[in-house]
């Protein structure tokens, strides 16, 4: 039985023998991302006290206005992942290239590399929103001791050995997974410590709440038009109800915990979708397969394709398996 007193780092210690490369060097990586995420939301938490709103004034190389807490949290990331000396290099939505990062010794020796989107839905932060960060982390393919190379980063997603995301909600949580099982811890801000309130999340196989952003409607696929009308119809537990956000990650949550669907799919305007694959579907996809629920581009596993470029795009079908199932039939057949 899950000891709900149980902290974080407790919960690292516990379970550092479970994963294969139980060097210690994993759950430093993890520790690292909790460290940055305590000062993310400390600036998320205040964001309309301070002026840090507004856009910085650049673009990233998404053609997004970059809001100042997105390179705030870029910056934060980045440096805490240097700092631990555990990776050799690091991928941002908000950086165009990746970082090679070499070790105090000046070598190359560190085995893992970090995708991140260190602000998802940074739209809604001016209009106090939940936001989110997403990690997914893969041991070094290219040669120890040299820099790390664009293949570390192009890795299929199920050769993820860690993924998970930050939302800062009501409440701050971490919610993560190491290939065994999905587990949620939620900040006590008044003293820093996270506490494992969410332990083994499972995606409930069937779910009445899809996601979508319906102002896009017209642009869909026929299959996409079809499943929603699906959505809406009077039968069964149907019509399910529609909640959308504009994050991802607190959709995903949501769903995660309800159970339920997100969709991002292709549209006439944006035909690889919107989502990029590395740092928002893969890290997602896996921790959803580890609740038990389903990750597609409408036609196959997301965690199965092989990415060609750093910030690629896909179309995002994910969430209760049963119902990722049903959007990929009605696809299918269009
Ligand atoms: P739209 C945020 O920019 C994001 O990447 C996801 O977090 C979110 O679900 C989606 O895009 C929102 O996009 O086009 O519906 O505003």
């Amino acid at each position: 039985m899950a000891n709900r007193n149980q902290t974080l780092g407790e919960f690292i210690i516990e379970n550092q023998t479970e994963f294969k490369y139980s060097s210690g060097e994993l759950s430093r990586l993890i520790n690292s991302i909790r460290l940055a995420a305590k000062v993310v939301h400390h600036e998320v938490s205040k964001a309309g006290l301070v002026d840090i709103l507004g856009a910085a004034g650049d673009t990233n190389i998404q053609g997004e206005d970059q809001q100042k807490l997105d390179v705030y949290a870029n910056d934060i990331f980045i440096k805490t992942l240097i700092n631990r000396e555990i990776v050799c290099g690091i991928a941002s939505e908000e950086e165009d290239d990746f970082i090679t990062v070499k070790g105090r010794n000046e070598k190359n020796d560190n085995k893992y590399v970090v995708l991140m989107d260190p602000l998802d839905g940074s739209s809604n932060i001016d209009v106090n929103v939940s936001v989110g960060t997403i990690f997914s982390i893969y041991r070094r393919v290219s040669p120890e001791g040299t820099p790390a190379t664009i293949e570390d980063f192009l890795q299929p997603g199920h050769k993820q050995v860690a993924a998970g995301y930050i939302v800062y909600g009501t409440s701050t949580m971490i919610v993560y997974s190491t290939g065994h099982g999905v587990n949620g811890f939620t900040l006590n801000p008044a003293i820093g410590t996270y506490y494992l309130s969410h332990p083994n999340m499972q995606l409930p196989e069937d779910g009445n709440i899809y996601s979508v952003n319906e102002g896009n409607y017209v642009h869909f696929p026929q299959g996409v038009k079809n499943y929603i009308k699906y959505c809406q119809q009077e039968e069964g537990n149907r019509p399910y109800t529609s909640r959308y956000i504009g994050s991802l990650v607190s959709d995903f949550h949501r769903n995660l915990i309800k159970g339920g669907i997100y969709l991002y799919p292709s549209t006439s305007k944006d035909p690889k979708g919107k989502l990029r694959l590395l740092y928002e579907c893969n890290p997602i996809a896996y921790l959803a397969e580890q609740a038990g629920g389903l990750a597609s581009d409408g036609y196959g596993r997301i965690l199965d394709i092989k990415p060609t470029e750093l910030h690629q795009r896909v179309p995002f079908y994910c969430g209760s398996k049963n119902m990722v199932l049903k959007a990929e039939e009605f696809m299918q057949k269009k």
